[in-house]
């Protein structure tokens, strides 16, 4: 783990509150355009959230040229866009496999471009080296997201998590279903794991939870097919593991997820470990 930036730190702190303020606003159904103040929030934010990904990115660029291998950790899943164009400089064309709730295609989220919302939206839209996105588990989205899918001509294909139960009630097996995602991932493969992709009883406090998903062992099933097929995993983010100040039990699983994704990323990149 590197050290939290104090400046960063700072920065979110401050922006945080700001943002509390401007969506407490919008709430009640109040006009942005005609509020000066609010405004000023927006343009705030944006920058901030712009401040952050070009500093993700100097530091995974760094990271990656001294032959480091990088995973991200979120904060919210707004976070590895930076380390996904730092990726795409070292290594060209590469595919993303995201584990998720929702598509994260949102044009942008209440006026707010860099939201965890829009991730994916901003990352197909930033880094044309981003072949194909796969996302697996996704159980909320909206029209927009569903015609941006459609119209992507297969650079984005969507695993819905219904059509994935729907096929394993029907007698398909979960080792087709994953033959069938990994085979339609390129040759080098970053991980973008949104907690919220597992059922919630693992990730209790995470920030917008959807009935459904995973048991952690079937994502790792998932996973280690990358290897398995001689794919190539070049990185990965997680995101969107909650705290709570009660008990540790997000913490808990998502250390352990951790761990899982910095073997496979070790794995893949030492030739007598696969
Ligand atoms: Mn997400």
């Amino acid at each position: 783990m590197r050290p939290v930036d104090r400046k960063l730190l700072m920065k979110s702190d401050y922006l945080r509150k700001e943002a509390e303020l401007f969506i407490d606003y919008i709430a009640q159904g109040e006009e942005v355009a005609a509020n000066q103040f609010m405004c000023r929030t927006m343009k705030e934010v944006n920058e901030g959230g712009h401040y952050l990904n070009t500093w993700v990115y100097e530091q995974t660029k760094v990271l990656l040229q001294n032959g480091k291998l990088v995973g991200v950790l979120g904060g919210d899943h707004s976070v590895p866009l930076g380390f996904m164009k730092a990726l795409a400089e070292k290594h060209g064309e590469f595919g993303v496999l995201q584990i998720d709730a929702h598509c994260d295609l949102r044009v942008a989220y209440e006026g707010f471009n860099y939201s965890h919302a829009s991730i994916m939206y901003n990352a197909l839209g930033e880094i044309p080296e981003i072949k194909r996105l796969i996302q697996v588990g996704v159980r909320d989205f909206g029209g927009d997201e569903w015609d941006y899918i459609c119209n992507s001509e297969f650079r984005v294909i969507t695993y819905f998590d219904k059509e994935i139960k729907r096929r394993q009630y029907e007698g398909e097996t979960w080792k087709y279903i994953t033959d069938e995602i990994i085979n339609k991932l390129p040759q080098k493969v970053y991980i973008s794991f949104d907690i919220d992709g597992l059922d919630r009883k693992l990730c209790p406090h995470t920030g917008t939870p959807v009935p459904g998903g995973f048991e952690a062992e079937e994502v790792y099933y998932l996973l280690k097919k990358i290897l398995d097929t001689g794919r190539e995993l070049i990185g990965f983010d997680l995101c969107e593991v909650g705290v709570n100040s009660e008990n540790d039990w997000n913490a808990n699983v998502g250390a352990r997820v951790l761990f899982k994704l910095c073997n496979l990323l070790v794995a893949s990149n030492t030739p007598a470990a696969k």
